[in-house]
């Protein structure tokens, strides 16, 4: 604790080192999943001279960065065990559920982040400033990390290890046709049917009915007791972001047209391969005819899935003419196969590195999709949760490898489907060409963002660079004042027309009738 407050001390008021900032970056989401995509970015920003200062449930703790403060909100992860999130998100399968929890879970999470002691320094000391604040955009309530935005008075940058929902496009003017590009949360991949496009049209409105009458008032409530009561409406303060960086992929994710200041960026935590511990070296080495490599990543654990769905799995690796590496989070296996080697925790790149790994079994997240990617290993999918069932359709669209569904999942069924791409060539070679185009990029993602981020900081905010859609209302942006004045001179018109063809009618008749008269 002490050692936190004059770090930050130390950081905040060193002097300040020409072209060097103060940054705060906010990245509140306790899961590391999320968390991996942002610490390059914090850890680079700090090596160029920066003095950064960010709140994290996963602080890097390098203490060769001398320039980086990093406040520990690690129990935001016990939090979140105790709300049953990942729970939550299961059992509801309804689409309006889901973000129902989501919304609930960002309030929650976000108030007791901001009630410890460490993130209360930030505001009990009148000296401390920045020059920008990045907040990472997720939930639909991070919103409440805004308030920092407006409290420095800073440009803010909002950054998503993720896309964003509907409101955070809206922020920045970005469009959000419902058929060209439908909500992330919709899970929709490929071409929309007639009833999808019905569904993403309603659920843009019931999405931005729930964000702004509902969501988005509670949170400036929430944000108001920590911010005080003279901080501009939260609605306000999001819509005045200076930039809004997305992590997707273009091989995974849908192209979809993006207003200027919003920057594009992936494989944000790919790096340089490490050489293997032994054993795990050793046994790849040893394992010439291939190696399964079987993972459900961090947020969906192997350990937990039920006893039947487990005998399935163990079934089919048991079967195969391969050996197995599994990342099984428990230290005993019931009826472990021969060919099967468990481990807690598994370097997951340096071993989708490895020359030997013919398959990848995966939950479909989208950093081992990356990282299956660019170690060229196809991939048999077993999604859960979040964007994961989506991701694994496209992967099968682009015949990168099979997908399996955990809830009737049949050994014959996995072990078929590992069979098949680790035996049929055509899915290495999508997935070759696959890394062909996604490394094929002017400069490397994190380059990309950090390059941004200073970008806003020269500039002392983007305003240049914002659509002016963004600060339009919803009649201007869709005309409908035009369409209805149109649609008005038409009737007008319309209704003229046939009011002087019935005076003339009648002028003719009368006129008739005063003939035979
Ligand atoms: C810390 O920042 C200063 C300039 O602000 C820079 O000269 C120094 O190299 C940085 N240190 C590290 C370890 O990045
Ligand atoms: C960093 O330190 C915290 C405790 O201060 C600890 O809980 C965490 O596991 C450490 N993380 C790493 C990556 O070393
Ligand atoms: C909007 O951003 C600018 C900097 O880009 C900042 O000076 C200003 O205070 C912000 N306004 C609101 C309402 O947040
Ligand atoms: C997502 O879509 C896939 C098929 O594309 C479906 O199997 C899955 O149940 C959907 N998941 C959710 C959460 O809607
Ligand atoms: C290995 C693992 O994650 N086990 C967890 C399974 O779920 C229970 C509660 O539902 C946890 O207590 C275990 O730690």
């Amino acid at each position: 604790m002490y050692l936190i407050f004059t770090r930050l001390f130390c950081a905040l008021f060193s002097l300040s080192v020409l072209n060097a900032a103060k940054i705060l970056g906010i990245f509140p989401a306790p899961s590391i999943s999320h968390q991996i995509i942002f610490q390059p970015i914090w850890k680079e920003l700090s090596l160029r001279g920066h003095q950064v200062t960010v709140i994290t449930p996963n602080p890097l703790n390098d203490s060769m960065l001398t320039n980086l403060t990093e406040i520990d909100v690690s129990f935001s992860y016990e939090l979140m065990a105790n709300h049953d999130v990942i729970k939550n998100l299961y059992v509801s399968t309804s689409i309006f559920g889901k973000l129902w929890t989501l919304h609930e879970i960002g309030l929650v999470v976000n108030s007791y982040q901001l009630e410890c002691d460490n993130v209360r320094y930030l505001f009990d000391n009148k000296d401390i400033n920045f020059d920008l604040v990045i907040v990472q955009a997720l939930y639909t309530c991070n919103e409440i990390m805004l308030g920092f935005g407006s409290k420095f008075k800073s440009p803010v940058i909002a950054i998503s290890s993720l896309g964003v929902f509907l409101h955070a496009h809206d922020a920045v003017g970005n469009p959000t046709h419902p058929v060209i590009s439908p909500d992330i949360m919709l899970n929709f991949s490929g071409e929309l049917s007639f009833l999808d496009r019905v569904k993403s049209f309603l659920f843009n409105f019931w999405y931005r009915f729930l964000y702004y009458y509902y969501a988005l008032p509670k949170a400036d409530k929430i944000a108001r007791k920590y911010f005080g009561e003279d901080m501009p409406y939260l609605g306000d303060i999001e819509k005045n972001i200076s930039l809004m960086m997305l992590n997707v992929n273009p091989i995974i994710h849908t192209v979809r047209p993006n207003v200027p200041n919003v920057i594009e960026i992936n494989q944000m935590h790919i790096r340089d391969k490490k050489p293997l511990p032994k054993d795990l070296k050793d046994y790849l080495d040893a394992s010439p005819r291939g190696v399964v490599y079987f993972s459900l990543g961090s947020n969906v654990k192997s350990a937990n899935l039920s006893s039947n769905i487990r005998q399935e799995i163990i079934g089919a690796l048991g079967e195969l003419p391969y050996n197995v590496l599994w990342k099984w989070e428990s230290d005993y296996l019931p009826d472990r196969p021969k060919n099967v080697m468990t481990r807690k925790w598994l370097p997951q790149q340096d071993i989708l590195g490895h020359p030997n790994v013919k398959v990848f079994v995966t939950q479909g997240g989208l950093q081992s999709i990356e990282e299956a990617i660019t170690n060229e290993v196809p991939m048999v999918g077993m999604p859960f949760i979040t964007d994961q069932p989506s991701n694994i359709k496209k992967i099968e669209d682009l015949g990168m490898g099979l997908s399996v569904d955990y809830k009737t999942l049949k050994k014959e069924q996995l072990k078929k489907a590992i069979m098949e791409v680790a035996e049929n060539t055509k899915y290495k070679e999508n997935v070759q060409k696959s890394k062909a185009i996604l490394v094929d990029q002017p400069m490397k993602g994190v380059e990309k963002a950090v390059w941004w981020i200073e970008y806003v900081i020269r500039h002392k905010g983007a305003k240049h660079l914002r659509s002016p859609a963004a600060d339009m209302s919803f009649f201007e942006y869709f005309m409908v004042d035009v369409v209805l004045f149109l649609g008005g001179c038409v009737v007008l018109a319309l209704y003229l027309v046939i009011k002087i063809a019935s005076l003339t009618k009648n002028v003719t008749k009368s006129t008739k009738k005063v003939k035979k008269h």
